[in-house]
């Protein structure tokens, strides 16, 4: 069934693939599961448009499939135990960079395990991280980025955070598709995680649940 679904998103037959993941989730499939099923479909679609053999709207299109899986995998990842607020997590896309489905599964995520989230959106230029911190006063900075541009804006954000006298108050963790440990170096972050469930371990690390 899984193999279907990679199949029918890479495939861009949308309507199947919104039928294949309903299936499988009142069949019993774990929800990661059909995520993970998901990120790889994105992968094959990443790289055809790396090839050049789809283009915008094929990127567009398997972007907004994925939101309306994300809609029907989210109530089943609610049912997920471990309510209790634990602390708190300040997210958001940094600047330049629009994509935020990675980062609406980990704020998400994040929430169902018992951290009391808030979200900036997309395109958050540093400044905007700075005044959150010092409003919502978070543990732990989760930044999202997908483009290899965003390491810059990653960098600038912990800079900026560092300038504001506020590194020493917060965790920072990075993450998303181009990111990697190198990454966490390169911009001085705490973390880096590959996904929502390394990135939920390294907040539960730091806040100590
Ligand atoms: C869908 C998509 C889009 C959609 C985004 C829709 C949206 N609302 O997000 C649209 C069409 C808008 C788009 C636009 C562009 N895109 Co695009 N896009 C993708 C695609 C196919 C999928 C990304 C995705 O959402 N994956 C699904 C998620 C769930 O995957 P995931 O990585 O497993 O998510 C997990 C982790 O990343 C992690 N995670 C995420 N954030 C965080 C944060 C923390 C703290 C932690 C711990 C973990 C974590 O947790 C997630 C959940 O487990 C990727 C290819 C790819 N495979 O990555 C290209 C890709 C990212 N895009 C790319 C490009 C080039 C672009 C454009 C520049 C295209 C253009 N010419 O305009 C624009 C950029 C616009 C901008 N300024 O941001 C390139 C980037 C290349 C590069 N080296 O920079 C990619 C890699 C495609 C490619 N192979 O060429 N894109």
């Amino acid at each position: 069934m899984s193999e279907e679904l990679i199949n029918a998103i890479v495939e861009m037959r949308e309507e199947d693939a919104l039928k294949m993941t309903t299936q499988m989730l009142d069949s019993g499939a774990p929800p990661l599961e059909v995520l993970e099923a998901c990120r790889k479909a994105l992968d094959v679609v990443g790289k055809r448009f790396e090839a050049g053999e789809y283009f915008l709207p094929e990127l567009m299109l398997a972007g907004e499939m994925m939101n309306q899986i994300s809609a029907i995998i989210k109530p089943k990842l609610a049912e997920m135990p471990d309510r209790e607020r634990h602390g708190k997590v300040l997210i958001g896309t940094v600047e330049g960079d629009i994509h935020d489905i990675g980062k609406n599964i980990v704020s998400f995520m994040l929430d169902v395990n018992g951290f009391e989230v808030q979200d900036l959106g997309v395109d958050v230029p540093p400044q905007k991280f700075v005044e959150a911190i010092q409003d919502f006063q978070p543990q732990v900075v989760a930044l999202s980025g997908f483009l290899t541009l965003s390491f810059d804006s990653m960098k600038n954000t912990v800079a900026a955070i560092e300038t504001a006298g506020l590194r020493k108050k917060v965790k920072i963790m990075i993450g998303g598709g181009q990111i990697n440990e190198e990454v966490k170096v390169y911009a001085d972050a705490d973390g880096y995680g590959k996904d929502a469930v390394a990135g939920i371990s390294l907040a539960k690390e730091w806040i100590g649940v």
